[in-house]
């Protein structure tokens, strides 16, 4: 096929008509490969939905491509040709198209990066733009501090992109509105809830091909919602600007049972595969203060979501990998257990997490850090274990963004690169946050014993197991008084609940 000087790789999180290599590229001499490969939807057991959600997106995206005049070659997962991984399908296309350069926005995991680098293929790799910080930003930002901390890593993002600042410094004269924020729920709230897109027929397609060869992988495909195009991803954008957000601030931390989303804006999936990009998101939520529909400590907050954590997240990946999924500070060696995969748990907040889990590959960010996170935490779960598990049970989970959330923030088993102090809690904060422990048969006011909330004496366990590495842990000075304070048989006690309740997981 003489004629095509490249062929121009995108990935199944570039789904952006903007991305750098398509901007590099040209209609009439590039052609566009897709492709559906058996290596990237195995690397780990992918959630169901979030399979049919990526190659539901990529189908569109290819023919969104198509109409606008691009040459796309597309490969099928089961296409009888499909080399199936990414690197040999794009050696094979080269080779039939008569193509010797290979374009590509740079892969945003490490491994397949690295796949890409290492291969024989000659490749042109070009920055990810969608991004705030560059490489290169980040580590220049890095370097000589003794520590990581994203509020500073933050300030510089707000200055760098000018979203809520004016003349003379952050809008309302504070950088972060946090203090006004984090409020429990009541049941009895109006309750937004995202819009929800009919499945069109190359949805449906890939519903019946996903439940076809991924039968046995976690997770519901029934009611399938998520938006898979670009213009529906703006539609959910629109509709949360002006429904959810202006209480996105107050309700951030709350947990609701029969509430998965509350006042969240569930974009994330869309923000990771290329839907939508980061700024303008960011933008459009900026606006909404700017036009009285929505207060500064929601605004704030959640752009601070987005240019902050996000990219502090993304950049300690790149600074700290290919090492950082095997970090494990705390020597924390249980399997994970069963129940995290069938809900199987007398604990209510855990089963309500897990089976929302399941059926929407979505939990908000307090569920996934303070109870499902937490959990596996001060039960000394393998970290590595829990890090697969968020990887494959989330439609918005890439390694680059979960696994410093979950390796980092939540199991602190990088030993606080990420966080100052591990996110360990007991029941109490559950019972502030949520309505869970009203429908629980653990009582989350007994400390120790049969009816105890278990996440009690495994809080004090852990503390106590992990004193070693934790007691130097400035933060941590005062929960290790309160420890010391306590008389031996107390201790004892919560020693031998949290024992009892490990040997029945
Ligand atoms: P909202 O609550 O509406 O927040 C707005 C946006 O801010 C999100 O869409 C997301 O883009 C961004 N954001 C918020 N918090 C974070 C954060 N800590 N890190 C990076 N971005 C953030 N986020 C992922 O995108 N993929 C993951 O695989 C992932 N794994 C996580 C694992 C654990 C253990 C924890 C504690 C957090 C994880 N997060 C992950 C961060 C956060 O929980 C999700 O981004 C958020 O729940 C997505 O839902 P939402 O779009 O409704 O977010
Ligand atoms: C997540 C995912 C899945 C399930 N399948 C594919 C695929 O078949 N083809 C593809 O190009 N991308 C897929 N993706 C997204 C990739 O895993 C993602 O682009 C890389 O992990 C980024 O390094
Ligand atoms: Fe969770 Fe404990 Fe409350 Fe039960 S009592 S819901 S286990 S925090």
């Amino acid at each position: 096929m003489a004629g095509h000087n490249r062929l121009v790789l995108i990935l199944g999180d570039q789904l952006n008509p903007k991305i750098s290599a398509i901007e590099t590229a040209d209609k009439a001499t590039d052609v566009i490969l897709m492709a559906e490969v058996a290596s990237e939807a195995t690397y780990v057991a992918h959630h169901k939905r979030k399979l049919a959600f990526v190659f539901s997106a990529m189908r569109h995206f290819a023919q969104e491509l198509r109409q606008s005049g691009w040459r796309v070659v597309y490969t099928k997962l089961d296409d009888p040709q499909n080399a199936g991984d990414v690197v040999s399908e794009a050696r094979r296309q080269m080779q039939m198209l008569g193509v010797t350069q290979l374009v590509v926005t740079e892969p945003s995991e490490y491994r397949l990066n690295h796949a890409l680098l290492e291969s024989d293929l000659s490749i042109q790799m070009v920055d990810d733009d969608r991004f705030i910080a560059t490489h290169q930003e980040f580590q220049t930002w890095a370097d000589g501090r003794k520590q990581l901390r994203m509020e500073y890593f933050y300030r510089d993002m707000r200055r760098k992109t000018g979203l809520l600042m004016c003349d003379d410094g952050p809008q309302g004269g504070q950088w972060n509105f946090d203090a006004e924020n984090r409020k429990p729920a009541k049941g009895d709230l109006f309750m937004p809830s995202p819009v929800k897109v009919q499945p069109d027929p190359i949805t449906q397609e890939v519903l019946e091909l996903v439940e076809e060869k991924f039968a046995k992988n976690f997770g519901r495909l029934d009611g399938f919602w998520f938006a898979v195009t670009r213009k529906d991803a703006l539609v959910a954008l629109e509709h949360f600007a002006s429904t959810a957000l202006a209480g996105f601030g107050d309700y951030q931390d709350a947990m609701l049972s029969g509430e998965p989303f509350l006042y969240h804006s569930i974009l994330a999936q869309y923000i990771n595969i290329g839907l939508l990009t980061p700024l303008e998101v960011c933008a459009r939520v900026e606006r909404a203060y700017y036009d009285g529909a929505a207060p500064l400590n929601a605004v704030e907050g959640y752009i601070r979501q987005i240019i902050g954590w996000r990219e502090y997240v993304r950049g300690i990946y790149w600074l700290k990998m290919p090492d950082y999924t095997d970090q494990n500070f705390l020597d924390a060696s249980r399997d994970l257990p069963l129940f995290y995969w069938d809900a199987q748990t007398d604990m209510a907040c855990m089963a309500s997490a897990i089976e929302q889990t399941r059926d929407e590959a979505y939990a908000h960010h307090i569920q996934r850090l303070m109870v499902t996170g937490n959990f596996a935490m001060l039960a000394g779960v393998d970290p590595f274990q829990v890090h697969e598990w968020y990887l494959a049970v989330y439609a918005d989970a890439y390694e680059w963004v979960e696994a410093p959330n979950v390796i980092g923030m939540s199991q602190f088993a990088d030993g606080g690169i990420l966080g100052s102090k591990p996110y360990a809690a007991s029941g109490n904060y559950i019972s502030k946050m949520s309505d869970y422990c009203s429908g629980c048969r653990y009582d989350v006011k007994q400390k120790t014993g049969e009816n105890a909330c278990p996440f009690n004496p495994l809080y004090w366990d852990f503390l106590d197991r992990n004193q070693a590495k934790l007691r130097g842990n400035p933060r941590l000075s005062h929960v290790f008084r309160t420890w010391d304070k306590m008389d031996d048989v107390k201790k004892t006690e919560y020693r031998i609940s949290a024992q009892k309740f490990l040997a029945s997981l």
